[in-house]
Formats: C-alpha cells, structure tokens, sequence
C-alpha cells in the first residue's frame, strides 16, 4: 500500500519493549490528525480573526465572557464530532500488558475514547465547567455547545447556586494547574521506566518540566512529532513523525 512508514530507532523500540512502566505525555499535535487544530495553528471560519493564545486567559475573560463562553463551545462541538486517530488506538493497545499512564495537556477526550485512562487532565477539561465565583461543577444541559456552531458569542450559564457566571474547566495562562492533576503526573513520571512525549511544543510550563526532568533523572525519553520542539535536542530519541503515523509503527 502507499501508507506512510517510519523508521524507528531499535533501542527506542526496545527500551518500550522492555517497560513495565509508560508514562506518556502528549501535546495539541496528538490530535491533530482528528482534524482539532494545534494551539498555534491558524484557526478556521469563525475564529480565524483570534489568537488562542489570546482567548485562554483570564483577561479575555473578564473582558468578554460570552466571547470566552463561545469559543470553548465551539471547540467542545469540534472535539465530539471528531473521533480518534490511529496514533489515540495505539496508545490504548500499548496499555495491553504494560502500565501507560497518560498525562495530557489536551482538553480534549480523545485518549478516552480511543480507551485509554488518563491520569491527568494537566490543563483541565471541555467537558467540567465550573462556576468561575464559588468553583462548583455545572452540569447543566444549557453548556450543550450546539448553539455556539453558528454564534461567535454565546452568554455563559449562570451558577444555580451563587449566580455568577460558569467558566470553562480549563487552565488559562497565568492559572495554577490543578494540584491532584500535577501531583499524579509527578508520580507518573517518577514511576516511569520510558516516557514518550508526543505533539508538544515544549514551551508551556510547569507541563514542560515533566520531561525535562525525566531526562535529567536518566529516563530515556522518546519523542514523536513532525517538526522540531523545544524538547528535541534534549530527548534520547527525537523521531520526526506524526502521532498518527510513529505510534502505530512503535506498537505493531
Ligand atoms: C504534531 C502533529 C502531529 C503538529 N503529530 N505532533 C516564562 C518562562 C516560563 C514560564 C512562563 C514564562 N512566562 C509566563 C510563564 C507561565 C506560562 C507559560 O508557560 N508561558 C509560556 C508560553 C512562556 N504558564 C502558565 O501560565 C501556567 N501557569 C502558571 O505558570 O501558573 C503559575 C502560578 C502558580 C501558582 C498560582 C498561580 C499561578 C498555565 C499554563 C496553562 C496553559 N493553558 C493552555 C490552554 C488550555 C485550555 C485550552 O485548550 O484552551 O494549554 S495554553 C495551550 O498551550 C494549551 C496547551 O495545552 C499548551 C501547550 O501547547 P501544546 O500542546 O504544546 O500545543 P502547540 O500548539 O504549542 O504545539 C503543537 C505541537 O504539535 C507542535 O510541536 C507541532 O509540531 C506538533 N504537531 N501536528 C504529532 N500530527
């Protein structure tokens, strides 16, 4: 066939090979062939006139809620109308006879449905929204996104409890990561016998320390993505593949 083939490193398959223990931790690339756009990846239609790096924080927030409201909607129907890719069911079929621990800076739930557990959401979830005055979960069926597909702004529900607006579940720049989730994902990579970092840029932190700190505590790291990243030079193994394509070759 004309599938796209890999050539990996044979200690990198080995040192996977030989792992009880997988921690891996994946980026916006890991989705990208589901058809969700990078972080610094143009956006389309509606949103093409918008940084992202823009819109998640807690100033585009305050300005303009419903603008804020809006885009995570729109991002949640993206996600749930996508499905995941090869790279996703590779992972999940990793799990069969090892322990992979999956730690992603996605809001997405991709890993999920491809059936793998992840352990943590390092910057929060599309899918817990939380009310941004008294912190309680908001479950109501008004944070449906199917309005938001043709409304560039739509007016974020109201907490039942103190009447404040309901904020996305996600961490903004300049937000603490939530603890539990930095905590498992500490432990992960302490545990970890091989970490695989996949569709990252490396250039967000604390998320970006992980590995850093696996290499330096001599783990052997293996990374999957099509360009360089901030981590490339660092990792043992820098193997310039898709998710798609790399992490189905590691496991067949
Ligand atoms: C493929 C592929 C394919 C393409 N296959 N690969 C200076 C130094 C250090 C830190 C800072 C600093 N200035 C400010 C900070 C702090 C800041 C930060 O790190 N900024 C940097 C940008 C400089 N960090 C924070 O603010 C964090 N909080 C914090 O520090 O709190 C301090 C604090 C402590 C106590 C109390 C209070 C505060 C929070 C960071 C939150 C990040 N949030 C976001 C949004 C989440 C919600 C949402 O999705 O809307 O998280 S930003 C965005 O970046 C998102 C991502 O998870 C994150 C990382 O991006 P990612 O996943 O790497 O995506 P891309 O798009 O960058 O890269 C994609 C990669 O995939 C590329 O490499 C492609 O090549 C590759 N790729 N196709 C495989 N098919």
């Amino acid at each position: 066939s004309d599938a796209p083939t890999v050539e990996l490193p044979a200690a990198a398959v080995e040192a996977v090979r030989r792992a009880d223990w997988v921690t891996v931790f994946t980026g916006a690339g890991m989705s990208a062939e589901s058809g969700i756009a990078t972080f610094r990846d143009a956006e389309v239609g509606l949103w093409e006139r918008f940084d992202p790096a823009e819109l998640a924080t807690p100033e585009a927030w305050a300005d303009d809620p419903a603008l804020v409201w809006g885009w995570y909607q729109w991002r949640a129907r993206l996600v749930r109308d996508a499905s995941p890719n090869p790279g996703h069911l590779a992972l999940a079929e990793l799990g069969r006879g090892r322990t992979v621990m999956v730690v992603t800076q996605n809001v997405d739930d991709l890993h999920e449905r491809a059936g793998s557990e992840v352990i943590s959401h390092l910057h929060g979830s599309l899918y817990s929204p939380r009310c941004s005055n008294c912190g309680r979960p908001y479950d109501g069926t008004d944070a449906e996104p199917d309005r938001a597909v043709h409304e560039l702004r739509v007016e974020p529900p109201t907490c039942p409890v103190c009447l404040s607006a309901v904020r996305p579940g996600v961490v903004w720049f300049g937000e603490a990561l939530p603890a539990d989730a930095w905590s498992k994902a500490e432990k992960a990579f302490a545990a970890s016998d091989v970490v695989i970092v996949v569709g990252t840029s490396g250039i967000v932190y604390p998320a970006a320390a992980l590995p850093e700190r696996a290499m330096s505590a001599g783990v052997p790291v293996i990374e999957f993505n099509p360009e360089p990243s901030a981590l490339s030079s660092q990792v043992t193994h820098s193997i310039r593949a898709s998710a798609a394509v790399g992490l189905p070759a590691l496991v067949e």
